[in-house]
């Protein structure tokens, strides 16, 4: 395998000792153009960097409107509209791949470090394929769930040749350590390395993060528009806080379970684990401090999953504060008991997974293992609550027929009217996830593909039972099956194509039983 770089990033040889402070790092965020929110892990880096005294800068691309990173949506979900300029925010006019070559050239970074999900890898593999050759001496570090869960597939591409597996708090310092001190970096845990004689050396993961010992995030470098995030219609000052790391549970479309096995593979323990109420609760006074937070996003897959005395403990400190905000939960964590302190808390919105209607598929396919009743009862404790509840749906997963999505229809059709429904995911089978190998397995997917930006809202199933067409037709007309009488569902299957006559059926119907929603503009995000 031909290395990235033209030195040999991993001898001592080639480099000269530097200081921290003249080590430079650039971290770049090739993010989908409108995903608004400062990523957690960027704003990490930041402050553990500059810890150390090295040098920061950051390329972000959300504020970028071209086609290469824009929100392409197949079809037109129900969100509440929103209008970004009432918050001033603007959109840039320049070039992003134009920017990020004058800013690598500029800044002459020591390290590119990016962050990628599986969606935006194909941004910021564009990003790195457009620097001119003199830049290909620098070092590209990539990270993020689909660097862990796909490292061959960027390594294949030949677009950097370090790729960190899992959390990169520790090793991205390591890194720069070694880097700065001339030293070899082949073997640091968590790392993947391609040496300059092609060898790729697969370290394993090594120590998990103390997270009760991380500085508190420092979102600095990000524009001050990046601080906003739309929601409910409104666009709010947002910082997510983290209250725990993956999730206790098994779900198959999912890559946290992957987190806990790659974990308990390597590291003896799980990936998942909790934050103490107390470290929680300073970060997030801190934000508020810096930022003036109007709505928290908690950065946790199930906020709710944690002992009864930590959750009685959060809802008592967070009188201080009542910012509003939203969270991730299963609904086995609902209760009366829990409803009430988001109540107090002042919660404005939450989501629940419905994933599937159809109770048999769900424990099946999926590892969820609740009964329709019990899922049901879920949003039932919510209905009537000073929040907001969605339940989220997936639609297009393997071995799916037309009948099997209208059970998840029927399931939401028949939750209390205020639980918000409208819209559903397309399945995408993301790397690391047992459901992906299912697809794989069945010949649904080629095992080189992966889910691109576009993909957020089409299916890449190829299914003998189940076309990619159908798939985004129900995604399109599903808000509308949910509240219109059966009798008219045979006008809303012709507004399932994606052709004038049916795009004209589809406005006539939104105007008939969504008029809240007319002009309903795209977004495709959890
Ligand atoms: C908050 C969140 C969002 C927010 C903010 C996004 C953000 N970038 O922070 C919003 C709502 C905008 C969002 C949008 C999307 N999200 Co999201 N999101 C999350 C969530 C719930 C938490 C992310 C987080 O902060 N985690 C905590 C930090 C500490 O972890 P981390 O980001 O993974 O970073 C660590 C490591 O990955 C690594 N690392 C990360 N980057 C780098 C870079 C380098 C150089 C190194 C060395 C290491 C490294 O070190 C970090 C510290 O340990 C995760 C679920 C999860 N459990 O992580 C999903 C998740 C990341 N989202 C996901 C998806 C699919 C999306 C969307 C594509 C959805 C869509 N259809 O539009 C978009 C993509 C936008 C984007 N650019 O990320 C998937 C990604 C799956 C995958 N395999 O790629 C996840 C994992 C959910 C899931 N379980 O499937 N998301
Ligand atoms: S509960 Fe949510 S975060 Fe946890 S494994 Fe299931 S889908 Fe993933």
């Amino acid at each position: 395998m031909r290395q990235f770089v033209d030195l040999d990033i991993a001898s001592a040889s080639r480099r000269v000792w530097k200081k921290p402070a003249e080590f430079k790092v650039l971290l770049v965020y090739p993010n989908i153009q409108q995903s608004a929110m400062m990523p957690y892990s960027m704003g990490l880096f930041t402050a553990l960097l500059r810890g150390e005294h090295y040098d920061v800068a950051l390329f972000d691309s959300t504020f970028y409107a071209e086609e290469l990173n824009s929100n392409y949506v197949h079809y037109r979900t129900f969100v509440k509209q929103f209008d970004w300029y009432e918050r001033g925010v603007e959109f840039r006019q320049s070039m992003m791949l134009e920017d990020f070559r004058a800013k690598v050239e500029q800044y002459e970074p020591d390290l590119i470090a990016v962050s990628v999900v599986e969606n935006t890898y194909a941004i910021g593999r564009e990003m790195i394929r457009t620097l001119p050759a003199r830049n290909r001496k620098i070092p590209v570090i990539w990270g993020g769930p689909f660097a862990t869960f796909a490292p061959q597939l960027i390594l294949r591409d030949n677009v950097g040749d370090i790729v960190c597996r899992g959390e990169g708090e520790i090793a991205l310092l390591e890194l720069c350590k070694r880097m700065c001190q001339g030293r070899s970096f082949t073997d640091i845990p968590n790392l993947w390395v391609r040496d300059a004689d092609g060898v790729l050396h697969r370290n394993p993961l090594g120590a998990q993060v103390d997270l009760e010992a991380l500085p508190f995030a420092d979102y600095s470098l990000f524009e001050e528009q990046a601080i906003y995030r739309p929601m409910e219609g409104r666009v709010w000052r947002t910082i997510g806080i983290e209250s725990q790391r993956g999730c206790p549970y098994q779900c198959t479309y999912c890559n946290s379970p992957g987190q806990n096995r790659v974990a308990l593979a390597e590291q003896g323990s799980k990936f998942y684990r909790r934050r103490s109420v107390e470290r929680t609760m300073a970060e997030l006074e801190h934000q508020h401090r810096m930022h003036n937070i109007e709505l928290v996003y908690w950065l946790a897959d199930t906020f709710l999953a944690l002992p009864q005395r930590d959750f009685d403990e959060l809802v008592e400190r967070y009188d201080d504060y009542r910012i509003p905000f939203w969270m991730n939960t299963r609904s086995e964590t609902i209760t009366e008991r829990a409803a009430d302190g988001l109540e107090r808390m002042n919660m404005l919105r939450a989501s629940i997974g419905i994933e599937h209607g159809n109770a048999d598929y769900r424990r099946n396919y999926l590892k969820r293992h609740q009964t329709n009743q019990q899922l049901r009862n879920a949003f039932e404790i919510c209905s009537g609550r000073s929040f907001r509840v969605t339940g989220n749906c997936i639609i297009g997963m393997p071995d799916e027929d037309r009948a099997l999505i209208f059970e998840t229809l029927e399931f939401t059709r028949g939750l209390p009217a205020d639980v918000d429904t409208a819209g559903c995911f397309i399945f995408a089978p993301l790397h690391g996830t047992e459901l992906r190998k299912i697809a794989e397995s069945r010949g649904y997917v080629d095992p080189k593909s992966f889910c691109d930006i576009g993909d957020a809202s089409a299916s890449i199933l190829d299914q003998p039972q189940l076309s990619r067409a159908e798939v985004i037709g129900i995604a399109k007309t599903f808000g509308l099956y949910q509240v219109a009488p059966k009798s008219d569902w045979d006008r809303i299957r012709l507004a399932e194509p994606d052709t004038p006559e049916a795009d004209a059926m589809f406005d006539l119907l939104v105007r008939e039983y969504r008029p809240d929603d007319v002009g309903a503009v795209a977004a495709s995000e959890h």
